[in-house]
């Protein structure tokens, strides 16, 4: 998608640059901890979240919403990288490169992931341009959503499935999906309502929406990897449970940019 791959060229340099500013006088552990950076993510959840805000306010200016849309992209790179520990899911590659931890040691790994979560609540702090209040749900969501309600829970019970005190079935493997993905989607779309705070129909309309992108996300990811709910539903049953996801979006009154996004994640191929 050409808007998220303009959007993805464009802004990370700015993480790298911002990483720089407050670590670079560290030496290694900027190099450790801007890694996962480098490696080629696709920044959907940041390009996300100032989509949403664009809609919610066409005039928006983005250097205003950027702390959020960094913090986001930083919480998503701890997860990724503790998820891929030996502990967890011991993954040597990750974006097609080695994961931190084989390039740079186990405890660095750790470290960096601890370095890049506690970043992230450092610079929500530092979004300046919207009502303090505004910034303190934000910054209790994000607590929320990264953690118990989302996504260390499913990263629990993702654990449990592995060593079998959760049992492995439909609906269990399409909880914790829904709890390792969501949180993160969700937030890339409350983020910017909180921050515009609109009428309370579209308010729903956007919930809704975040809710269906996070579940088609993920089945779409499934069906890519060959993974989670592709090992207990044939593709066929995936491709049409994602298709009926899609056509939900389609229902909502939403703009033909925001329903693009969901069109992209629908069809994505990588
Ligand atoms: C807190 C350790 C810990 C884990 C939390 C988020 C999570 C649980 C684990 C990460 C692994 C995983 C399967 C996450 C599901 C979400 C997902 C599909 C991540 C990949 O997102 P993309 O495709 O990644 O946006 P890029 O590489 O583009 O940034």
């Amino acid at each position: 998608m050409k808007r998220l791959e303009d959007f993805s060229n464009y802004f990370q340099p700015l993480v790298l640059e911002e990483l720089r500013r407050r670590l670079g006088g560290l030496g290694e552990i900027f190099d450790i901890c801007s890694y996962t950076f480098s490696t080629g993510g696709k920044f959907f959840r940041p390009f996300l979240l100032s989509e949403v805000a664009a809609f919610l306010n066409k005039d928006v200016d983005f250097n205003k919403i950027f702390p959020f849309c960094l913090a986001i992209e930083l919480i998503h790179n701890y997860s990724l990288i503790h998820d891929d520990l030996p502990s967890m899911d011991n993954a040597d590659y990750r974006r097609g490169h080695l994961t931190v931890h084989k390039k740079f040691g186990e405890a660095e790994a750790v470290l960096a992931g601890d370095m890049l979560l506690t970043i992230a609540f450092e610079v929500l702090s530092e979004g300046k341009d919207f009502e303090e209040r505004k910034i303190i749900k934000i910054i209790k969501k994000v607590a929320q959503y990264s953690s118990y309600r989302y996504l260390i829970t499913g990263q629990y019970l993702d654990i449990w499935l592995q060593k079998g005190k959760v049992e492995k079935n439909v609906d269990n493997i399409r909880l914790i999906n829904f709890y390792k993905t969501a949180g993160l989607i969700l937030l890339s779309v409350e983020i910017p309502i909180i921050l515009f705070d609109p009428p309370y129909s579209i308010k729903f309309s956007l919930i809704k929406y975040g809710y269906f992108l996070g579940l088609l996300f993920q089945i779409t990811d499934d069906i890519l990897d060959n993974d989670g709910l592709a090992k207990v539903m044939s593709v066929d049953e995936l491709k049409s449970l994602a298709s009926s996801i899609f056509m939900k979006i389609g229902r909502l009154s939403l703009d033909e940019r925001l329903l693009s996004i969901a069109e992209y994640i629908y069809r994505r191929d990588k």
